[in-house]
């Protein structure tokens, strides 16, 4: 079988890319390991930079978007007394979209037939071949069945886990990476919100979030151990914990009930570079991971496939090189900088075990800070809303 570009991973870059080339006129084809049903089934991140709802639109899949979600024009910070508020219309002018990961999935799977897009779902063992020459190739089985696919370029959509990183050369590639010695444990529970916007809260007894699916779904998040045990945190002990951590003021609008989905995620930055090797160029989580603290993981994977999708179709459509060979360090400035904003928050909203009082009346300064401070309130506006492409 032969493609334009072979897109590995039917994630939201993997997916997003396949239809902007799709658009274009091109012949991409999608390799995904996963069923589609269990794509759908994964519950991932919840904020939407226009960076992403632009995307939608000029596919023509923003409608449900619009229909459902909900416009978020600022969002609270929680030191444990009172509740901070980042108006992100006043500041930037700007908003955020609440509107789940799971369902820009949904809309961009719901939309394969019909816009010819070609997806092998269940793919298994795929396996790349000669990247680094103009004529690359994947390998992969299917129900038993041993195919090969050649493409003029890859794409590497295929996530933190994937092969596609591993198949750039270690003499090649540099990585950095900061793991943090915590985790964020996600609870969804068909309970309404217990406040109309976003909640992150600095506590003593460890970092909160309160997040939001509709007005009726919320998602919640408390630091804990990478290790927790989730047999070890029934429903009760998380709201009881959550009142606490969100401070006396939200922490009292909380409405209890049971979870339909808990996990515990582990939290990491992470950059590879470069994330081109010859014919394979890298997108989304298989190049960078950040801390869901700046939400900024899905929005990272939709500038990543604007800038890459923008360069094979100037390649495909005008024999233009030079966007090509500029992707990596075009995407890479903007993904350090939502690196550093990731962290940054991360850094100011969690209890490290290596905190000592200093560090910790640190934290409190910098949020009394941003409380008396519209520069420092600006600054945390603009990193939300993302940085320009
Ligand atoms: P993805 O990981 O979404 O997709 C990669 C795809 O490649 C997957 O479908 C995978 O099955 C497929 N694949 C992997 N190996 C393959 C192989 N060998 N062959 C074929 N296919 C293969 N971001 C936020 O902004 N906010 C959040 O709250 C948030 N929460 C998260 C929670 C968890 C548990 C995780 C893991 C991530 C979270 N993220 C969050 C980040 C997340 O949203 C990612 O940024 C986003 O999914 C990136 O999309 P992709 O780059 O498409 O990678
Ligand atoms: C979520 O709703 O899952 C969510 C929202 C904002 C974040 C992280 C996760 O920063």
């Amino acid at each position: 079988m032969k493609c334009d570009v072979a897109i590995v991973g039917a994630g939201p870059s993997g997916l997003i890319l396949a239809h902007l080339l799709r658009q274009a006129g091109l012949e991409p084809v999608v390799l995904e390991r996963r069923s589609k049903d269990y794509v759908l089934s994964r519950i991932r991140a919840g904020v939407l930079e226009k960076t992403t709802t632009n995307l939608l639109e000029r596919l023509n899949l923003a409608d449900r978007m619009h229909a459902e979600g909900l416009v978020h024009e600022g969002f609270h910070l929680a030191d444990g007394e009172k509740l901070i508020r980042i108006d992100l219309a006043e500041l930037t002018g700007s908003s955020v979209m609440v509107y789940g990961q799971s369902e820009v999935q949904r809309d961009l799977i719901d939309a394969i037939p019909a816009r010819g897009v070609e997806v092998v779902w269940e793919a298994d063992d795929v396996a790349l071949h000669d990247v680094d020459s103009d004529a690359p190739r994947i390998t992969y089985s299917k129900n038993g069945t041993s195919h090969t696919l050649e493409a003029r370029f890859i794409a590497g959509c295929d996530g933190f886990h994937g092969p596609c990183r591993k198949a750039i050369p270690e003499t090649v590639g540099v990585t950095h990476e900061r793991v943090y010695p915590f985790g964020w444990l996600g609870i969804l529970a068909d309970v309404p919100p217990c406040d109309d916007e976003l909640i992150y809260a600095n506590h003593a007894n460890g970092f909160a979030l309160a997040s939001m699916r509709s007005a009726t779904r919320s998602r919640y998040y408390i630091q804990a151990p990478v290790d927790t045990n989730l047999d070890e945190w029934p429903d009760e002990r998380i709201w009881d914990e959550l009142a606490v951590r969100l401070g006396p003021e939200a922490g009292g609008r909380i409405t209890r009930g049971a979870s339909i989905e808990k996990s515990i995620a582990p939290l990491r930055s992470f950059v590879f570079e470069p994330m081109r090797h010859g014919s394979l160029f890298l997108a989304g989580d298989s190049a960078h991971i950040v801390p869901p603290t700046g939400a900024k993981g899905l929005n990272l994977a939709a500038s990543d496939v604007t800038y890459l999708s923008d360069a094979l179709i100037a390649w495909f459509k005008q024999g233009d090189q030079n966007a090509l060979d500029g992707y990596s360090s075009r995407a890479l400035a903007r993904i350090w900088k939502s690196e550093r904003f990731s962290w940054y928050l991360t850094s100011l909203m969690h209890q490290f075990p290596e905190h000592s009082s200093f560090e910790r009346e640190m934290q409190r300064a910098e949020l009394d800070y941003i409380a008396n401070s519209r520069a420092a309130r600006e600054s945390i506006a603009e990193n939300y809303i993302g940085l320009p492409l």
